[in-house]
C-alpha cells in the first residue's frame, strides 16, 4: 500500500475557537474538509517521525468516519504508533490520560463537546499536546495559520480498519493499537480515590443516579460506579454512548439536564445526583433538593480535596476561568494558597498546572479538573465529591450549606443570548469596551461601579499575554457581571452574560437565586442595552 498525496485548496474558516474548530455536520462532511485541518495538525508536529499519536473521540455522528481519515493520515505522515480507543471512542479526560501515560506526542480529540450531535447537528476536532493539554493558543495559531495555505495532504491508501476489537494492527509501516478506552482512566481514577471507602459507602444503602445523556461518560460511570465500587444496578441512566444522544442535549445544566434535576428536586431523590456532557469534561452535580453550582462546586472541593488519597498532601494552588465565581479565591485564601484567574477555556490551566503552580481547577460551565490529567474531567469530580462524602460522613447538602456558613454565599447565574447576529454581537461588546475607563464610581440602579475593564491575561509562567478576554464590571455591593462571547458556538454569536453576588449575612443565606440576582440583571441588560442591539428582551438559556 502507498500513501497519496491528494491536491486540495484552503477553506477560509478553519480557526479553531475556545476548545477546537467546531461546525455543524455538513460544513464538516464537505470534500477534504476534515483532511486539511488533520493535515494542518499533522504539519505542526514537526517531531511526528516514529512518535506515538492518541485517536478517539466521544462516539458523535461522524466519529467514526474521522477516527478512520486520521489513522490513515497519521501512517502517511510518519507516526510510529496511534493508540485508538475501541469503537474510536475515547472520553475527553481518558484521551488526556492515554496520551500522558504511553508517551505520546499528543492526541486528536473528536468532539464538539456539550453541542447537540447527529446528521445537522455539531462536530468538532481538537489537537491536545505532548502533556496531554488542549494545545495552547500559540499552537492553534500555528494550525489555522497553516489551514491558510495548504495545498496537499497525505493519507494512505488502505482500507478500514475494524475498530471493534482490541488488537493491533499495521498500515504502511505504522502500527495501530486498538485500546480499552476505559481501562487506563479506570486505573488513574484508583490511584487517587478510597475505593475501599466508596465500596463500603454504596455498600450501607447510599444511593446516587448518574446521568450519561447518552454520551460517552455511560460506559466509564458503569464500569467504575456499577462494576467496582458496588452502586445499584441502574444508578447510570442514559449509559449508551449514541451518535445523536438519543436526542439529548448533552449539556449537563439544570435546563439539559432537567429530569435528573426533577428526581434531585422530588420526593424519591436519592443521595447524590451527578450528570456528564458529550465528551465527558464537564459535571454537574444535585444534593437532594439543592442544585450545587460550579462554582460553588470548584470551591468546596477545594476546600475538602486532602480527604481524598491523591490530594492528601494538600494543594499547592488553584485557579479558576475569569468568570467562575470568587468563592474558589475565599478557600485559597484561607488555605493560604495561590489563586489565579484565567481567560475561559482549559488551554489557559495547562501551564499552571506543568509547573506545579496549581493542582485543583475550574469554571463555571461545569469543569473541574486537577494535576491528574490536562483535562476537565466530568466523572474525577463526581468520585472526588463520593470520596468527601464518605471521609466527611455528610450528606452533600449539609457539605454545601456547612461551606456557606464558613465562607459566604457567591449567588450565581448565567444568561446565554444564543444564536444572535454576530455583527449585533460585535457592536454590543465594542460599545461595552468602548465604556469601561468611564464607569468606575457611576451609578446605576442603585448599584455603584467600582471597578471595570476588558480582561487582559498574562500567563504568569511564560509572559505570553491575551487580550480582551471580556468585559467584567465589579460593584462596591459585592456585585459582578461579566460579558463575553462563546467560542465554542456553530451558528451567528452567543452571549454569554455572567452575574453574581456575595452574601456572607447568616440570615441571607437561603434566599431565591433569581430573587437575589434580580438587580444585578437589571443593571447587566441596561448597561450594555442587550434588548436594544440585539432585539432580545429575554435569554435563550438561563442557568
Ligand atoms: C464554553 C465554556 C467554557 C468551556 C468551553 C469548552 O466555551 O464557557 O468554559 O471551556 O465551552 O467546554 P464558550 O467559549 O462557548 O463560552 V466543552 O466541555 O464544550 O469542550
Ligand atoms: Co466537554
Amino acid at each position: 500500500m502507498a500513501a497519496k498525496q491528494v491536491t486540495t485548496t484552503p477553506f477560509p474558516d478553519q480557526k479553531p475557537g475556545t476548545s477546537g474548530l467546531r461546525k455543524k455536520v455538513p460544513v464538516f462532511r464537505q470534500p477534504h474538509y476534515v483532511e486539511n485541518f488533520v493535515q494542518a495538525i499533522l504539519d505542526c508536529i514537526p517531531e511526528r517521525e516514529g512518535a506515538t499519536l492518541v485517536i478517539g473521540g466521544d462516539g458523535r455522528f461522524f466519529n467514526r468516519e474521522v477516527v478512520q481519515i486520521a489513522i490513515k493520515m497519521a501512517a502517511a505522515n510518519g507516526l510510529g504508533r496511534v493508540l485508538v480507543g475501541r469503537d474510536g471512542l475515547l472520553s475527553t479526560p481518558a484521551a488526556s490520560c492515554v496520551i500522558r501515560k504511553h508517551g505520546a506526542i499528543g492526541g486528536i480529540v473528536l468532539s464538539a463537546s456539550h453541542n447537540p450531535g447527529g446528521p445537522e447537528g455539531d462536530f468538532g476536532i481538537k489537537y491536545n499536546g505532548a502533556n496531554g493539554g488542549p494545545a495552547p493558543e500559540s499552537v492553534t495559531g500555528a494550525i489555522f495559520e497553516r489551514t491558510k495555505t495548504i495545498s496537499e495532504y497525505r493519507i494512505a491508501d488502505a482500507p478500514d480498519l475494524d475498530l471493534g476489537t482490541t488488537g493491533t494492527h499495521e498500515i504502511d509501516g505504522m502500527s495501530v493499537e486498538i485500546i480499552d478506552p476505559v481501562a487506563d482512566y479506570a486505573e488513574l481514577m484508583r490511584s487517587l480515590f478510597d475505593f475501599e471507602a466508596l465500596t463500603k459507602l454504596f455498600a450501607s444503602g447510599f444511593r446516587m443516579r448518574f446521568d450519561a445523556l447518552s454520551a460517552i461518560t455511560g460506559p466509564y460511570a458503569k464500569a467504575i460506579l456499577e462494576d467496582t465500587l458496588g452502586a445499584a444496578p441502574g444508578t447510570v441512566v442514559n449509559g449508551e454512548p449514541k451518535p445523536d444522544f438519543g436526542g439529548h442535549h448533552p449539556d449537563p445544566n439544570p435546563v439539559h439536564a432537567h429530569e435528573l434535576f426533577d428526581l434531585m428536586h422530588g420526593p424519591d431523590a436519592p443521595d447524590f445526583g451527578a450528570a456528564s456532557d458529550g465528551d465527558g469534561d464537564r459535571n454537574m452535580i444535585v444534593a437532594p433538593g439543592l442544585f450545587v453550582t460550579p462554582s460553588d462546586s470548584l470551591a468546596i472541593l477545594a476546600a475538602h480535596a486532602h480527604r481524598a488519597p491523591g490530594y492528601a498532601g494538600g494543594l499547592s494552588g488553584v485557579a479558576r476561568s475569569m468568570p467562575t465565581s470568587r468563592a474558589t479565591d475565599r478557600v485559597a485564601q484561607k488555605l493560604g494558597i495561590e489563586a489565579f484567574e484565567t481567560p475561559t477555556g482549559w488551554k489557559f490551566f495547562g501551564n499552571l498546572l506543568d509547573a506545579g503552580r496549581i493542582t485543583l481547577c475550574g469554571e463555571e460551565s461545569a469543569g473541574t479538573g486537577s494535576n491528574h490529567v490536562r483535562e476537565k474531567d466530568g466523572l474525577w469530580a463526581v468520585l472526588l465529591w463520593l470520596n468527601i462524602l464518605a471521609a466527611t460522613g455528610k450528606p452533600a447538602q449539609d457539605l454545601v450549606r456547612a461551606h456557606w456558613a464558613e465562607f459566604g454565599r457567591d449567588y450565581y447565574t448565567r444568561h446565554d443570548y444564543e444564536e444572535i447576529d454576530s455583527d449585533a454581537a460585535k457592536r454590543l461588546m465594542e460599545g461595552l469596551r468602548a465604556k469601561v475607563a468611564s464607569l468606575p464610581d457611576t451609578t446605576i440602579g442603585g448599584m455603584t461601579v467600582s471597578e471595570a475593564d476588558d480582561f487582559r491575561y498574562v500567563d504568569p509562567v511564560d509572559g505570553s499575554v491575551t487580550e480582551a478576554q471580556g468585559v467584567r464590571i465589579t460593584f462596591a455591593e459585592d456585585a459582578r457581571i461579566v460579558y463575553r462571547l462563546s467560542g465554542t458556538g456553530t451558528a451567528g454569536a452567543t452571549l454569554r452574560v455572567y452575574i453574581e453576588r456575595y452574601e456572607s449575612d447568616p440570615a441571607r443565606l437561603e434566599q431565591p437565586v433569581a430573587e437575589v440576582l434580580a438587580p444585578v440583571v437589571a443593571v447587566a441588560r441596561e448597561l450594555a442595552d442587550i434588548e436594544g442591539i440585539t432585539g432580545r428582551a429575554e435569554p435563550s438559556v438561563v442557568t
